[in-house]
């Protein structure tokens, strides 16, 4: 259910589900639904949004600015990306079309660059799927591009600064640190169809002027490997190279804020996370019976490792070891604590307890659906044998 080419396909199927089925009622579950209080989105107010303020970078206001302009959609790089690939097209050689990269940027993706005698930089942008941490990089060199380091600013485009890919107004300043114009904006209502997000202008909030400061954007407070920005981002402690004490460093960690004690039922949780092959996704199959005493060994994250977020206070389901995305588990407690200004830019699941089933001894039942508007659900059976967990598919929704 976490690959692109899944969600790909999700998007193209208007609403479908299989597998509901009467057997896996459980009066647990239902209570649970009926209690569970998730915390909606809530958009801000423009009143609450002038009063946004970064961590990690300054904004000031400016006089002389080029305003927002909602017509301008392709960056020109985009443009000629997308002009080239008209010629392949018309020439019917489509499949061919290579991929467009400056150095490892697509250039999709590249917002603004700029040389300034041995200074070379790039702000680009990571979408949300697929990426480690979605947002907005800068990749920086000193010595005329013959190497770069790769920076994350935190910041995701319009949540709440927009930053003006087409403004005249230099990239890099004197003292060699990054500048952008910028704009606020509001999430106005969280997900529409197929969890698009919807934003508007905080008209007052026009002209901006955003210092990425490099010293900021580097920082490593406690020499673990990420950036103290990247740890705001993780909710892990910049200040501790181990934040959950485990023996493994923030950096490899793929479950880095949690190291508690693993239960029977931590294995069933591991295996829908990390996709196991033991897992049955139709009846009558042949299948594999999952260890109670499994032992799932560290697996260890690295730049490039996608990231997600999950929100539960369930002990079972936050000792998993992940083995495919890193994943950053928060409490409700310390997720009501954080300010929303707008949705989740970490791409999120939302996944239950497990459940015993009303008419099964034995068996319990638990979903996990997307954050991300109601794209999909998934439902999911657990039955507990001497030998193993028998682990399946109850249900599959996707709209
Ligand atoms: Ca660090
Ligand atoms: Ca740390
Ligand atoms: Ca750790």
């Amino acid at each position: 259910m976490k690959n692109y080419l899944t969600m790909l396909l999700l998007l193209l199927l208007p609403a479908f589900s299989f597998g509901q089925d009467d057997k896996y009622q459980s009066r647990e579950e239902d209570e649970y639904n009926k209690n569970y209080k998730y915390k909606h989105f809530e958009p801000l107010t423009e009143d609450q949004i002038k009063h946004y303020k970064n961590e990690f970078f300054d904004f000031k206001r400016i006089e002389d600015f080029t305003p927002y302009n909602d017509s301008l959609w392709l960056t020109p790089y985009q443009d000629s990306v997308f002009n080239m690939k008209m010629k392949y097209i018309l020439r019917g050689d489509e499949p061919d079309f290579p991929r467009q990269n400056v150095g490892k940027i697509d250039k999709h993706c590249i917002l603004k660059h700029e040389k300034k005698g041995q200074i070379e930089a790039f702000v680009y942008e990571e979408p949300v799927y697929g990426s480690p941490l979605p947002g907005l990089w800068v990749a920086y060199s000193t010595n005329s591009g013959s190497s770069w380091e790769y920076y994350y600013t935190g910041l995701v485009q319009k949540k709440p600064l927009f930053v003006k890919w087409y403004s005249n107004t230099p990239l890099i300043n004197e003292d060699g640190d990054l500048q952008m114009e910028a704009c606020l904006f509001i999430q106005d209502r969280t997900i529409g169809p197929w969890g698009m997000e919807h934003f508007t202008l905080a008209l007052s909030e026009d002209g901006l002027l955003l210092t990425f400061d490099l010293k900021t954007l580097w920082r490593d407070s406690d020499d673990d490997g990420l950036t103290d920005i990247v740890e705001a981002k993780f909710h892990t402690d910049p200040n501790n190279p181990d934040t959950d004490s485990d023996g493994i460093p923030d950096n490899l960690d793929m479950n880095p804020r949690f190291s508690m004690p693993r239960t029977e039922k931590t294995i069933v949780f591991e295996a829908v996370l990390n996709e196991d092959e033991r897992l049955r996704f139709s009846w009558g199959e042949a299948y594999e019976l999952i260890p109670l005493d499994e032992v799932t060994l560290p697996s260890y994250a690295t730049d490039t490792t996608p990231t997600l977020m999950i929100v539960s206070d369930d002990p079972n389901l936050l000792a998993v070891q992940p083995t495919r995305e890193r994943i950053i588990f928060l409490t409700p407690e310390e997720y009501d604590n954080e300010p929303h200004y707008y949705s989740d830019d970490l791409n999120g699941y939302r996944i239950t307890p497990l459940f015993k089933a009303d008419n099964m001894d034995d068996t319990f039942v638990f979903s996990m659906s997307s954050t991300k508007g109601s794209v999909w659900e998934s439902g999911y059976y657990a039955t507990r044998t001497k030998d193993g967990w028998d682990i399946g598919v109850t249900f599959q929704i996707m709209e």
